[in-house]
């Protein structure tokens, strides 16, 4: 039956003519058609071969594959997702080949030591090239808002004079900085006097616009930060949003990343501000300190380091010269956005009033979760299996709701006592040496 099919197959091609083959070709004819029988391709054998071969590639692969190495892929980015199975780390090289890819989909290559500053930039242009990834200034946002036509040291002065803000004085070196409690009337007065490298002030208040919500309108939209996931957080844990700077020439933060590693934004209302920003993966040449905590009510590491980067002692911190980072110049009205792992160090080179806000994520809420499973020592056994499939709001709701309540209490009790504490001094003027949650 074969033989009969095959052969048909051979000769049903062929002309009529060749069919009467001549006497002398036979025995020649007879080895071509057992040769082509034998090349036959598709024969049940072989079928089988390939079936038997095809399900043990399959067993082997699914055998093999260690099971971290499956890499979830999350809806929105391409970041890995795998916080049920281990710590989640921020893959620097993985992130920085998406960018390379998406700049070139872009078809624009800017210069890869700056940070660019950029206007008219979408939404989509800012998470595909730098959210997570590269910082950026972007120049058409804060001139928008109300703070920036209407805030002046007048405004202040008038309007809060008497309220007691927090502030962090420096004579010395930054390390020698401490924190006191002054009403907003002396603290301006700081800001007239003659102030030196080494002699400065500097309100960083976590407080003063929250406790102001009237303040709070004056700052406008901002579009590349309106999807927010710490609004996501139960109020009692939700980090305080908007911190307020207000500081004298030479005044500046220390060298750090932020709590939780957020996302930073920084808008400039007036003065300009020197930025020192460290690419992530320097930690050796950063003389990190440990031990630190954010004293947020959802508590969590801080990562200060002890090097002043505008005021290197390379005799005590001599790898520090081995540290790569870029400078950039934030003027008035810009906004300066710092992705997680990065960290940072602002300088005011002149009188300067700014305020800092977080960004919590898609491309970056893997960090802030990691962050606070560290922060309070927390199983990520508690995470369903099904977590990483969850979209990553979902994913935030889902594991702000496996918090044990006593965290959420906790939390309150931090904010109530800080509160209190604030109330208390009010109506002091006394200095006190508690570096609060601000004091950067
Ligand atoms: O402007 C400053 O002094 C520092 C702000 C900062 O580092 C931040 O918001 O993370």
């Amino acid at each position: 039956m074969r033989r009969q099919h095959h052969h048909n197959h051979v000769t049903s091609n062929q002309p009529m003519k060749s069919k009467m083959i001549h006497p002398s070709r036979l025995r020649e004819h007879m080895r071509d058609l057992h040769y082509l029988q034998s090349v036959e391709l598709v024969t049940p054998f072989r079928l089988l071969i390939v079936l038997i071969c095809s399900i043990l590639m399959v067993l082997l692969i699914a055998f093999s594959a260690n099971e971290e190495d499956i890499l979830y892929q999350s809806y929105y980015t391409d970041v890995p997702v795998n916080l049920t199975r281990g710590p989640y780390h921020l893959n620097y090289e993985y992130v920085q080949q998406l960018r390379d890819d998406m700049l070139a989909l872009y078809g624009y290559s800017p210069p890869i030591d700056k940070v660019e500053k950029r206007s008219k930039l979408s939404l989509q242009e800012f998470w595909d090239l730098y959210d997570g990834k590269w910082p950026v200034i972007v120049t058409d946002i804060v001139p928008n808002w109300t703070a920036y036509k209407e805030w002046s040291k007048d405004f202040f002065q008038q309007k809060y004079g008497a309220d007691k803000v927090i502030l962090k004085a420096v004579q010395g070196m930054l390390q020698d900085g401490v924190a006191h409690i002054r009403d907003m009337r002396t603290f301006i007065s700081y800001l007239e006097q003659q102030v030196a490298w080494n002699s400065w002030t500097y309100m960083e208040d976590e407080l003063f616009l929250m406790l102001r919500p009237e303040l709070k309108d004056y700052i406008g939209n901002n579009y590349l930060i309106e999807e927010n996931f710490f609004n996501l957080f139960p109020s009692e844990i939700r980090p305080w949003d908007c911190m307020f700077l207000w500081g004298t020439k030479y005044s500046r933060s220390t060298l750090h990343m932020d709590p939780y590693n957020w996302t930073a934004v920084s808008a400039v209302i007036w003065g300009r501000k020197k930025w020192k920003l460290f690419p992530p993966g320097q930690d050796q040449y950063l003389y990190t300190q440990h031990g630190h905590k954010c004293g947020f009510p959802l508590e969590c590491k801080k990562y200060d380091s002890e090097v002043d980067a505008f005021e290197i002692d390379v005799w005590k911190y001599p790898k520090f010269r081995k540290a790569e980072y870029l400078e950039v110049e934030q003027n008035s009205g810009e906004l300066l956005i710092i992705p997680s792992g990065w960290f940072h160090q602002a300088f005011n080179d002149e009188e300067t009033l700014s305020i800092s806000m977080q960004l919590m994520n898609r491309n970056n809420y893997l960090v802030v979760l990691e962050e606070i499973i560290k922060g309070k020592n927390l199983s990520r056994k508690r995470l369903p299996a099904y977590f990483n499939t969850l979209l990553p709001p979902d994913q935030v709701k889902q594991f702000m709701s496996m918090l044990p309540k006593k965290i959420l209490k906790h939390g309150q009790e931090v904010t109530d006592s800080i509160l209190n504490s604030l109330d208390v001094r009010r109506n002091q003027t006394a200095d006190f040496q508690q570096v609060l949650p601000g004091s950067e």
